[in-house]
C-alpha cells in the first residue's frame, strides 16, 4: 500500500464571534472577529507546505447559518488555494451546519467531497488505496447511532472512518451520534476522525481514534493549543500522528494561589508572577487571552470580593506589562476567608495592617469610604467627648486624615489602652 500524509481537522466554526472581550480598550477587535478565518488561513498554508495529500473535516466547518454568502464565498476561496496545489477536502457536516441549518448554499470547487445524509457513503482515492466512509448530520439533533450504518471496511484500503460523534457522552458537549470505542473498532477500519468534542484526544492507537479538537479557541472554555492532527501513513500503517497548533490567538486559565496575602499589593505581585510565567509557557507567540482564577484562603477574601471591577483594571494593566498582546478576559474570585478561629485572632493585625495600607492607597482607601462612609457619619453625630478629632476629618472629608486618626484610635481600643 501507498505512503501518504493527510490532515485531519474538525469543529473549525468559521466566522464564530469570541466570547469575553467586548468593549475592552485596546483589544484589536478585527483580528478578534477574523481569528477563526486566521487559523483556517494557517491551515491551509500548512497542509500545501506539508504537500498533504488530502485533508479530511469532521463536521462544524461552519458556525451554523451563514449570516450572508460572505462566509462562504471565504471558504469557496480557501478550498481554491488547496485545489490549485492538487490536494482533495472531504468533509461533512455536523450539528451546527447540519443540512437542514444552512439555508444559503454555493457550489464547491471540484476538489470538495461532501458526504450526503440520507446514508453513510463511500469515497475511493484509489491512487492512494484509501477508502473514506462518512456520513453527514440531516438535521442539528442526531441521536441515533449513525457508525453502526457505515460501510464494511474496503479490503486492501486504508479505511478512515470520517464521524461527527460525542462517542459515549461529554460534560461539555451534546450526546449527539452516539457510539462507543467498541462500536467503532468492530468496523476494522484503520483510522477513525472524529469531530465534535473540542478538546484533542487520542482514545485509542490501534486502530486510531482521535478528535483534533477545534481549530481556534472560541471562549474561556476552549484553553491551550488549537488546531489539527498530521497523520503519516506507511504501507497502510500510521507512523506519526502529531497535533499541529493553528490557532492565531490562545485562551488560558490563570490561578493564582492568594493564600497568606495580607494586601493587595501581595496579591498584585503574586498575578504579576503567575500571569508573567504563564505566558511566558503557554503563549508560544501568540497573543493570549487569560482568565486570572484568585484562590487560597486570605485576610483580604472580603475585600478582593467587594473589589472585583478594580481587580479586573488592575490585573489588566498588569497584564499590559507583560506583553502588549496579553489579554484579561475576567477576574474570578474563588478565595476563601480565614476560618473563624484564624480570623479571630488575625483581625486586630490584619484590620490595622488594612488602615495603615488604606492611607497610601487611593484604591482602598476608596473602598474604606464606601464601606464606612455611613457608619463614621453617624458615629461623628453621635458626638462622643474623645471623638472630636474624628468628626472634624470626617465633616472635612479628609479621609488619609481620616483613616490615621481611625487607625489611631482603633488601634488604642484594641490594645486595651483606652477606657
Ligand atoms: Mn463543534
Amino acid at each position: 500500500m501507498a505512503t501518504f500524509r493527510f490532515l485531519h481537522a474538525a469543529d473549525i466554526h468559521l466566522d464564530s464571534p469570541l466570547h469575553g472581550l467586548a468593549r475592552y480598550e485596546g483589544v484589536p477587535a478585527d483580528d478578534v472577529r477574523r481569528a477563526t478565518r486566521a487559523a483556517f488561513d494557517n491551515l491551509i498554508r500548512f497542509a500545501c507546505d506539508q504537500a498533504v495529500d488530502f485533508v479530511v473535516i469532521a463536521g462544524d466547518l461552519f458556525d451554523g447559518d451563514w449570516k450572508d454568502m460572505g462566509t462562504g464565498l471565504y471558504f469557496a476561496r480557501a478550498m481554491g488555494k488547496l485545489a490549485a496545489a492538487d490536494i482533495p477536502v472531504y468533509l461533512l457536516a455536523g450539528n451546527h451546519d447540519a443540512a437542514s441549518v444552512l439555508t444559503r448554499q454555493l457550489p464547491w470547487p471540484p476538489n470538495v467531497h461532501q458526504f450526503g445524509s440520507r446514508r453513510a457513503e463511500t469515497h475511493l482515492i484509489e491512487a492512494l488505496g484509501v477508502a473514506i466512509h462518512g456520513q453527514s448530520f440531516a438535521n442539528a439533533v442526531v441521536t441515533e447511532n449513525l457508525a453502526a450504518t457505515y460501510p464494511e471496511a474496503v479490503p486492501h484500503h486504508f479505511n478512515i472512518g470520517l464521524l461527527h460523534t460525542a462517542l459515549v457522552g461529554h460534560a461539555n458537549h451534546y450526546p449527539y451520534a452516539p457510539c462507543s470505542i467498541d462500536d467503532l473498532l468492530a468496523k476494522r477500519y484503520d483510522y477513525w476522525a472524529l469531530g465534535h468534542v473540542h478538546d484533542h484526544a487520542v482514545h485509542s492507537e490501534q486502530p486510531h481514534i482521535v478528535f483534533p479538537g477545534n481549530l481556534q479557541g472560541r471562549h474561556i472554555r476552549e484553553t491551550g493549543p488549537k488546531g489539527a492532527v498530521l497523520v503519516d501513513v506507511e504501507d497502510g500503517a500510521v507512523t506519526a500522528l502529531n497535533h499541529v497548533p493553528l490557532d492565531v490567538m490562545r485562551w488560558s486559565r490563570v490561578e493564582v494561589d492568594c493564600g497568606g496575602a495580607t494586601s493587595l499589593d501581595e496579591v498584585n505581585a503574586a498575578i504579576r508572577t503567575t500571569l508573567g510565567r504563564h505566558h511566558a509557557e503557554l503563549a508560544d507567540g501568540r497573543p493570549m487571552i487569560a482568565r486570572v482564577v484568585l484562590t487560597g484562603q486570605t485576610v483580604l477574601a472580603g475585600i478582593l470580593h467587594d473589589s472585583q471591577a478594580s481587580r479586573r483594571d488592575e490585573a489588566r494593566a498588569l497584564a499590559a506589562a507583560i506583553s502588549p498582546e496579553l489579554w484579561i478576559e475576567k477576574v474570578q474570585l474563588e478565595v476563601t476567608a480565614l476560618d473563624n478561629r484564624t480570623s479571630l485572632t488575625g483581625a486586630p493585625e490584619d484590620f490595622l495592617a488594612l488602615f495603615a495600607e488604606a492611607a497610601t492607597a487611593p484604591d482602598l482607601a476608596q473602598l474604606l469610604k464606601e464601606e464606612f462612609d455611613a457608619f463614621l457619619i453617624a458615629a461623628a453625630k453621635a458626638g462622643e467627648p474623645g471623638d472630636r478629632d474624628l468628626a472634624r476629618v470626617v465633616a472635612q472629608g479628609d479621609w488619609p486624615a481620616l483613616l490615621a486618626t481611625a487607625g489611631a484610635a482603633l488601634g488604642a481600643r484594641l490594645s486595651g489602652a483606652t477606657d
